[in-house]
């Protein structure tokens, strides 16, 4: 073995970190392999606690510079930086990646897009052309008696905006609520395009440059809005028009997909394309008669993270675990190629996989892996690449040295939720509206909605926050969205089915059961928090919950967060008028006057605000004040007869 066993006498139980059984068993197996698993590594690190802070500069060679406000000689940088510039550069430097990281994927589906348009590429093609009119429409494009291809090329042209305007406004921030549109016109924060946002930003952290936080709000905003209403929006509304915008479907998830009897192949990392790609491969009956010869009973494609989440949506694809799980399903020797692209993809599998003799396979030219094996996927030849990744899979099934233990839990849920389904759903068949919604939310059948997103962190219990926060929130009639890690979390607890309705308070399990919707509403990746956006905005056009986004009974959370994409999403979600919060900590400084401005200030703008808890319980009760609060503006606190359970009847639910 490659890696020596951590120091046994520091190691906690498996089980202390994570609350996934799957996991817990491959922790374990890993352990007495002597593989040490990122989420040992995690309890091993000691963070550095100025870092934590981000009381640290590192942007130029006087320092770096490690600040503490509370000591008068350490107070401010070389340069004199205060700590709310520096809290403010590393957390807008946080954002400007997060948003880069979105607008990269999103331009790459955005030229995906052309070269179908343009023929280039046969493999794929426009699936759903409602959705094409639909998203055009949106943006003021004519569609009445056009051809699909000469909609589509002027769609293309005009999101090509997205990322490449340096003035004017992004094609789809016409999809704002007026009066959150207002909001950003006063403060010069509609977001022009996104290179220049990210360049600006990028430009205004440098030594001796913006040196006023709350000036340098107005940038990170505005860069954080061109993820949302920019590029995530792109990747999320182009993919449902390439490869179909997905509906309810039945999936299962975690480590029990994979067979010990057929080739496992598992795709993970963020670009549907070559996921895509690889699900036409799997079913070409000469790998499959392949797989055959070797033994197998056949090809097994399943995902992970979120364009696993993507593919469970749209396809049914299943799902074998979230961010916290993707070393650890290694271990279960059945793995026979990982196969990734881009983003949240551990540099640790590399290690992992040659531990468990399994092929590491990188496809994506901005994202390769020492160690691991590269096969460039091209989307207009996608069979040169998916088909050698399948040789090498079905080869290493016929020779698998490993012995394979394949953890048994299993959960199917319903997935596939999108802003339009809801529309739908609520709204009935012929007349789709969120009124409905709207009219629940007004009785207070629904206390409001909520939005659980985002990462595992090894610094925090694998998914210990992500599912009792969801489950008090459902128990307070509060109906969720999901994405991302925090959906598969969920899904895995066996909350996204329409049989968890009896774990919600009265009022919102009486709507689910009339729909047959589950409290749980599980809508895909992490850049399909723009579904959440676009829900928002349609709950503020419907009427009746005031006339911006800020005033909707709504909050965000995401839990258990890791990765700058995180902090950007939580910024345009703030930005946007949305109350969120974030587990595991913060990096800033509480007493800081950029820590009030995230936290207070925002708020008193007209935007939403930051907020951080660790433990689920008070995380959800921040939450649900917020609310409460919102309600109460509304005027609409009366309506709602029904008060906070309590603890005893939680006990009677749970
Ligand atoms: Ni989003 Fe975090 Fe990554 Fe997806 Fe999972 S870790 S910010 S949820 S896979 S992007």
């Amino acid at each position: 073995m490659a890696e020596k066993s951590t120091d046994k006498k520091k190691q906690v139980p498996a089980s202390e970190r994570t609350t996934c059984e799957a996991t817990r068993q491959m922790l374990e197996k890993a352990r007495r392999d002597g593989v040490i698993l990122d989420l040992d590594r995690g309890y091993d690190m000691k963070p550095c606690p100025i870092g934590a802070e981000s009381a640290c500069c590192k942007h130029c060679y006087m320092g770096p510079c490690r600040i503490n406000p509370r000591d008068p000689y350490k107070k401010v940088g070389v340069c004199g930086a205060t700590i709310d510039t520096i809290s403010a550069r590393n957390f807008g430097r946080n954002v400007a990646t997060g948003s880069a990281s979105h607008n990269d994927h999103g331009r790459h589906i955005l030229e995906l897009f052309r070269s179908v348009i343009e023929n280039k590429t046969k493999d794929f093609s426009i699936e759903d052309t409602q959705k094409l009119e639909r998203v055009a429409t949106s943006i003021g494009i004519e569609v009445e008696g056009r051809e699909v291809y000469d909609v589509a090329k002027e769609l293309c042209d005009e999101l090509e905006k997205t990322f490449s305007n340096v003035d004017g406004e992004m094609p789809f921030v016409k999809r704002v609520p007026e009066a959150t549109l207002e909001l950003w016109r006063r403060d010069g924060i509609v977001p022009r395009g996104a290179m220049i946002e990210v360049m600006e930003l990028m430009s205004r952290t440098h030594i001796g440059c913006d040196q006023d936080y709350t000036n340098l709000i107005t940038q990170i905003s505005r860069t954080a809005l061109a993820d949302g209403w920019g590029g995530s929006m792109v990747a999320t509304e182009l993919s449902d028009i390439m490869f179909g915008t997905p509906s309810p479907t039945l999936a299962d998830v975690n480590m029990g997909v994979l067979k010990e009897d057929h080739v496992n192949i598992i795709v993970h990392g963020h670009e549907p394309a070559m996921f895509e790609g690889m699900l036409a491969a799997v079913q070409d009956s000469f790998y499959v008669e392949e797989a055959k010869s070797k033994g197998a009973k056949g090809i097994n494609l399943v995902g992970m993270c979120c364009s696993g989440a993507e593919m469970m949506s749209r396809h049914g694809v299943p799902h074998a675990g979230n961010f916290g799980s993707t070393e650890a399903v290694i271990v279960t020797g059945a793995v026979d190629a990982m196969v990734v692209d881009i983003q949240c993809i551990k540099q640790g599998l590399a290690e992992v996989a040659k531990c468990y003799d399994t092929h590491l396979i990188t496809t994506n030219p901005r994202c390769r892996i020492e160690g691991a094996t590269h096969i460039e996927f091209h989307e207009h030849e996608p069979r040169t690449c998916t088909d050698q990744i399948l040789t090498k899979a079905i080869a290493r099934y016929g020779t698998r040295k490993m012995p394979v233990e394949i953890p048994k839990q299993i959960q199917s849920g319903v997935h596939g939720f999108t802003h339009e389904y809801i529309e739908y759903m609520l709204g009935g068949t012929f007349r789709g509206s969120y009124s409905p919604l709207n009219d629940n939310i007004i009785n207070g059948r629904i206390r409001g909605v909520a939005g659980v997103v985002g990462c595992t962190n090894p610094k925090v219990q694998q998914d210990s926050v992500h599912v009792p926060l969801v489950r008090e929130l459902i128990k307070n009639d509060v109906l969720v969205l999901q994405t991302g890690c925090s959906q598969i979390a969920l899904a895995k607890a066996g909350l996204l089915t329409p049989e968890a309705a009896p774990l919600a308070g009265p009022g919102l399990a009486e709507v689910c059961e009339t729909v047959g919707m589950p409290p749980v509403l599980g809508l895909g990746s992490c850049v399909d928090n723009t579904r959440i956006l676009i829900a928002a905005s349609a709950m503020v056009k419907a009427g009746g919950l005031g006339n911006s986004i800020a005033d909707l009974p709504a909050a965000g959370c995401a839990p258990e967060w890791m990765s700058e994409k995180a902090l950007a999403i939580g910024q345009y979600f703030v930005a946007s008028g949305v109350f969120t919060v974030f587990g595991v900590g913060f990096p800033t400084i509480k007493e800081t006057k950029f820590h009030d401005l995230l936290f207070n200030g925002l708020e008193n703008q007209g935007y939403g605000k930051w907020g951080t808890g660790k433990d689920p319980m008070e995380i959800a009760r921040m939450m649900i004040a917020h609310i409460d609060k919102k309600r109460k503006e509304l005027g609409i606190d009366k309506a709602r007869e029904r008060v906070l359970v309590d603890m005893s009847d939680r006990r009677d639910i749970a």
